[in-house]
């Protein structure tokens, strides 16, 4: 996200990278600056959901169905952002949170085949008001633990009453069955004391490979239905 000269709400660069974002938070004449900022990044989560709606839409006119069973979207609370931040090494200046992290807001979507990864994607290329600016393919490559998901992080135009800023929305795009897998794997991370962690940790790398062929060949059976059977 660029700081453009705005007389409110962004404070100047130089405050931004001096300050910290607890400050932001807590400090009562500074948490304005902190509303103002994550509204951008609300802003910019609707922006995307909007195009998106539009998509499936259009979607089920033309074709009948759904490309997106469902969406979910979400900014990134404080604590997360300042725990992400620990964990990467990353300053907790503001100037420093809002360039390197590039998920404080997220869009996540969720596609019923794998084919619809790649239509969605295909559909997020062409918007003219919106750049990609960087992807990360774990369908293709997935991580070593499994995961597997289609990420981008794009820009999109907020326009505020003093102008406009490009801002930053990372969207995850997952089957239902890569999502299935992938909400299991996050509990497991997040939970504390859980007995046997690094079996199950095994066992859910085990099951990825399981939902990867599942995907592939719940696709392969729509095409043939599509493809083979005579329009109604
Ligand atoms: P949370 O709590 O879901 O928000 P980089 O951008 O390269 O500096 P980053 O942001 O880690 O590093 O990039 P990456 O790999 O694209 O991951 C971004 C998000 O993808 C994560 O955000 C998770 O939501 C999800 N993700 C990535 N790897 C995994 C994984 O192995 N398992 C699961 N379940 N989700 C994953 P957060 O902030 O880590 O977590």
């Amino acid at each position: 996200m660029s700081n453009s000269d705005h007389e409110f709400p962004l404070p100047t660069k130089q405050w931004l990278a001096a300050h910290n974002l607890d400050e932001l938070i807590n400090v009562p004449e500074h948490a304005k600056t902190f509303q103002n900022i994550m509204l951008m990044y609300e802003s910019a989560t609707r922006t995307v959901q909007n195009k998106v709606r539009y998509l499936n839409d259009e979607n089920k006119i033309l074709y009948g169905d759904s490309l997106i069973d469902s969406f979910q979207s979400r900014i990134k609370q404080p604590r997360s952002i300042l725990e992400k931040a620990e964990r990467k090494g990353i300053p907790r200046t503001f100037e420093s949170l809002t360039t390197n992290l590039h998920d404080i807001a997220g869009v996540r979507l969720i596609v019923r085949f794998l084919d619809d990864i790649w239509k969605v994607k295909a559909f997020l290329d062409k918007q003219d008001d919106m750049e990609i600016v960087r992807v990360k393919d774990y369908v293709r490559h997935p991580k070593a633990n499994g995961y597997r998901s289609l990420h981008l992080i794009v820009t999109v135009p907020i326009y505020l009453s003093a102008g406009k800023e490009q801002v930053e929305v990372e969207i995850q795009i997952r089957t239902i069955a890569m999502n299935f897998w992938a909400s299991l794997e996050h509990e497991l991370n997040y939970k504390k004391n859980v007995p046997h962690q690094g079996q199950l940790r095994r066992s859910l790398t085990a099951k990825a490979g399981l939902v990867s062929q599942l995907d592939t060949e719940m696709n392969a059976i729509k095409e043939t239905i599509r493809n083979e059977t005579e329009p109604d």
